[in-house]
């Protein structure tokens, strides 16, 4: 059985940037209900019992809600009250690229930043890619360092249409801390 992470901060402490109904439903309602469909679905099916979070990620009854259930455990890690350390030199001369990016992708998506998981590649750059739906860099064999959700319910009771807004405003809430760990 999966259950839904918490936080370790309120879902008031990221105003103004996000506001704490979108991060109330967006934890409580979204998040969770990929989390209940992943557990009927594995519950229904006792071949899949004991696979890890990441092994459900591939299979195709199961990759739609653990991708949901994996991207959002990860997104709530990096973002967090204000003020949390500055943001890495390798990621600021990434950062009109990703916002373009997350501005013009097309539909649900998420947009990342990602470094490369094989050994050959170790030391390589770090890269700007965008996913459609729930699909995770973990896909790819890459390794996720910062990640923005792009689904409308990210941010629509706050921005409705304006992503443009969100995108800057998300900016405020990364938690440098820990994306900062995440490089090395
Ligand atoms: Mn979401």
């Amino acid at each position: 059985m999966f259950t839904l992470p918490k936080l370790d901060y309120s879902y008031d402490s990221l105003e103004p940037f996000i506001d704490a109904k979108t991060m109330e439903i967006h934890h409580t309602k979204h998040h969770q209900t990929y989390i209940d469909k992943l557990n009927a679905i594995v519950e229904a099916n006792p071949n899949l019992k004991d696979k890890t979070l990441e092994e459900l990620c591939l299979l195709p009854e199961t990759k739609n809600m653990a991708r949901g259930h994996y991207n959002h455990s990860f997104f709530w890690q990096i973002i967090g009250p204000a003020g949390s350390g500055t943001i890495p030199d390798e990621i600021n001369s990434l950062k009109d690229e990703f916002n373009q990016k997350a501005l013009t992708l097309f539909g649900s998506g998420w947009t990342w930043i990602v470094k490369n998981d094989l050994p050959a590649q170790a030391g390589g750059k770090l890269e700007v890619i965008t996913t459609p739906n729930q699909d995770s860099p973990l896909l790819t064999g890459k390794i996720q360092v910062l990640g923005l959700d792009l689904w409308e319910h990210a941010y629509y009771l706050k921005f409705q249409n304006r992503r443009v807004e969100y995108i800057d405003a998300w900016w405020n809430v990364v938690n440098w801390q820990k994306v900062s760990s995440l490089l090395k």
